[in-house]
């Protein structure tokens, strides 16, 4: 007990410092995305149970919202099993289904792959659960099971990587996609110097996220003179697994020699990347999308360090925005429409947006990690 409520205090004490140093230290993180975090980033603690914590520490819920959500069962299915971002996001959902008084369902398919997840969702049809909130592995092979799933009369909402549009009522998205690929062709930019050999590194072929953000950053390098002097040599798949991440990003080096920057926009990725490269003493730079507590050991600016810097969002909240969504859905506050209003706890309030043809909610932009915040980062996330 005692230490929950250290973690509490710790976490509080990271919020408050956070802060307090957003002022100060916003000039030196100006990376299109770097913006003050939102206070919630901060308030759940690593490893001790947050959820709960946060909860006992916090107003009670709404009565209406308790009423709303009691009675009903909510599924989660994340990509994988094995992923510490998916764990994360999971905590996040529980606690604000728990929040409203409903119960949850978590499933973690054994494997990053569409045929793993069609065999949970069909179990949490046949339970009779009230929603479905997928993080799509493929953004076609679930429309039948999907489509099964809401003949059913059960929501479907995606979060953290899409499928195809018409088979889920709305997608809660951690960031917005252009807005990423931005982020990190800067990073690219930056780290090469402008010019060279440069590869990616992302999860598996299908996933609909990372393709999203490396169409993205493609389009850039496509449509803006200034990346033409950078060479994309290729986009290598570690399937969100440890090992394979570690053997593609060591067949990289071994191909190509004048490599200067891998981007893994993945946190399974970049985690095993960072431990090759810097186990290698290599020259090559990494950066991308990374959990802070699975990166702090090697972010650093100097030449012992792999990452100099890198980027994410909350997974924890990105976890309660589906979680609240998921509640409004299926008390029928949203029906997952363009211009629908919602309010997501203590997030605040959200209007559904349509971009590409897609219905969305934005959970917020990218947050960058340096030597100058990781250190408070690796506590919370
Ligand atoms: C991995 C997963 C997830 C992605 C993060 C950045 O954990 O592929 O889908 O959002 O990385």
């Amino acid at each position: 007990m005692k230490k929950k409520v250290l973690s509490v205090l710790l976490a509080t004490t990271v919020v408050a410092s956070l802060l307090a140093g957003c002022g100060s230290t916003a000039a030196d993180t100006a990376a299109p995305a770097a913006e003050a975090a939102p206070a919630e980033e901060a308030a759940p603690a690593e490893e001790a149970a947050p959820a709960e914590e946060a909860a006992t520490e916090e107003a009670a819920p709404a009565d209406d919202a308790a009423a709303s959500a009691s009675g009903s069962t909510y599924a989660l299915v994340t990509k994988s099993a094995g992923n510490p971002f998916m764990d994360r996001m999971a905590t996040g959902f529980q606690e604000a289904v728990e929040d409203a008084g409903g119960t949850v369902v978590i499933q973690n398919p054994e494997a990053a792959t569409p045929d793993a997840q069609i065999s949970v969702i069909q179990s949490l049809i046949s339970q009779g659960v009230n929603s479905i909130a997928v993080a799509g592995n493929d953004a076609n092979a679930l429309t039948a099971v999907l489509t099964e799933a809401e003949d059913a009369g059960i929501k479907v909402l995606t979060l953290d990587s899409d499928v195809a549009p018409d088979t889920r009522a709305v997608f809660c998205n951690q960031a917005g996609v252009d807005q990423i690929g931005e982020t990190l062709m800067e990073a690219v930019y930056d780290l090469t110097g402008g010019e060279g050999d440069w590869a990616i590194l992302s999860a598996t072929s299908q996933a609909t996220n990372q393709n999203a953000w490396i169409d993205a950053m493609k389009k850039l390098m496509e449509s803006d003179s200034k990346y033409s002097k950078l060479n994309l040599v290729e986009v290598a798949y570690g399937d969100d697994e440890p090992q394979k991440s570690t053997d593609q990003t060591q067949a990289l080096l071994q191909n190509y020699p004048d490599l200067k920057v891998i981007c893994a926009p993945t946190t399974v990725g970049i985690a095993a990347a960072a431990k090759v490269l810097q186990d290698q003493k290599s020259t090559v730079k990494l950066t991308g999308l990374g959990l802070p507590s699975e990166m702090a050991e090697y972010i650093g600016d100097d030449d012992a360090h792999s990452c100099p810097y890198m980027f994410l969002w909350n997974p924890i909240d990105l976890g309660r925005l589906a979680g609240y969504t998921s509640v409004a859905l299926v008390d029928g506050t949203i029906t997952g429409a363009k211009g629908d209003k919602f309010t997501a706890g203590d997030l605040g309030d959200y209007t559904i947006e349509d971009i590409d043809g897609a219905t969305q909610i934005i959970l917020g932009p990218p947050f960058k990690f340096d030597p100058s915040n990781i250190d408070e980062w690796k506590e919370v996330y």
